[in-house]
């Protein structure tokens, strides 16, 4: 058993496992090659021979536990048929909703579009860096999709004001992406993912009126699903305002908490495994820094299940030497 799957199903304290949200990404310069030459990162994602190769890149770097399968949360968008197109400086960009053609799209189709990444996984898997390693898949939690489908870019804390006046229009848009994102989850994990991770990167826009409807019933039916497949999920809410009810309610495998979370308020309100917590800023600073703050979080959790990770994920200008020396300290840290 991998030393993530131990402290998870075995509740293990001793191994601290680690790795990070992002870490194949913008802050290596073997990836920063490949993108040169790929400037349209939809493509990117949907070439296997590069996305295998990129997942790899931080495992050969770095003594990761796990690998994510590189790819994007908004390959599912995609695949439904809507624009989604990434541009620089600015991030993703999607083209309007059209619930008729969006509601239209046959399953076939949708496996086929996204093949590329199950071949991806398929490759990596094959690949003795991860042989004795987990394999993250992902999928946007329906809440965030949403999200971007219906503001068409990203909120940046914020969304657009008429964002809830289709109430039907939400209500199938988000039973269309339980349906197929269902569909994605089980392909990755028929791959070869050993783990589903769920990002529900803008939980915290949410007020607590909508929290049932939007957040903890879609995302609950997932939760379940995945469970069905006997695989862990890990669930990342970000900035939602109640980890103990979110908890509670959706039970995931694993909780993963943003870096403005109290660490020991969730320490003491939590059972669940936890993972992740530390400002991927602090990456920026320096090893001793670097140190006390990694050491907060082992301190902390140091009679708690935890799997070491970012409250975020990895910032483009991180020197990679700095991630080296997090893993080689957690790793070393008796
Ligand atoms: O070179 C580039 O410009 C591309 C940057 C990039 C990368 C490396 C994007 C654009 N996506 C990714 C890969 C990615 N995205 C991974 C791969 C594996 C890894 O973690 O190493 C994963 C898991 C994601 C997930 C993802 N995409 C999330 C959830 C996590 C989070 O960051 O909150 C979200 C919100 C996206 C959307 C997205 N993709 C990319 C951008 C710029 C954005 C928008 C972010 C925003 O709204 O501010």
């Amino acid at each position: 058993m991998t030393p993530i799957q131990q402290c998870i199903r075995k509740k293990e304290i001793k191994l601290r496992p680690i790795w990070l949200m992002r870490q194949a990404g913008r802050y290596l310069d073997e990836f920063r090659e490949i993108r040169k030459l790929n400037t349209n990162f939809i493509k990117l994602c949907l070439n296997s021979n590069l996305s295998s190769e990129i997942t790899l890149q931080p495992l050969k770097r770095f003594d990761l536990d796990a690998a994510i399968i590189f790819s994007d949360i908004l390959l599912v968008p995609y695949a439904l048929g809507q624009k989604v197109e990434f541009r620089k400086d600015f991030g993703p960009e999607l083209g309007n909703i059209d619930l008729e053609s969006i509601s239209k799209t046959e399953e076939l189709d949708f496996f086929k579009k996204l093949l590329p990444v199950y071949k991806s996984i398929e490759k990596v898997k094959n690949n003795k860096l991860v042989s004795k390693k987990d394999l993250i898949g992902f999928v946007g939690a329906p809440w965030t999709l949403l999200v971007y489908m219906i503001n068409k870019c990203s909120p940046k804390q914020k969304l657009k004001k008429d964002f809830f006046k289709d109430k039907y229009l939400i209500k199938e848009i988000l039973l269309i992406l339980e349906k197929f994102l269902k569909i994605h989850i089980e392909n990755q994990i028929k791959s070869g993912a050993t783990i589903i991770q769920i990002f529900d990167s803008w939980a915290g826009l949410i007020d607590d009126e909508n929290l049932k409807e939007y957040i903890y019933i879609p995302t609950l039916n997932l939760v379940n699903f995945i469970k069905s497949l006997h695989v862990p999920v890990i669930c990342f809410p970000r900035e939602i305002r109640n980890y103990q009810e979110y908890c509670k309610i959706i039970k995931p495998d694993v909780i993963n908490i943003d870096y403005s979370t109290n660490p020991e308020k969730i320490r003491k309100e939590i059972d669940i495994v936890v993972q992740g917590g530390l400002d991927p800023k602090i990456l920026l600073t320096n090893k001793d820094k670097l140190k006390a703050e990694a050491k907060k979080y082992l301190e902390i959790f140091k009679d708690h299940p935890y799997i070491f990770n970012l409250g975020h994920g990895v910032l483009p200008k991180t020197d990679p030497q700095m991630v080296d020396y997090l893993i080689k300290f957690v790793k070393s840290y008796y």
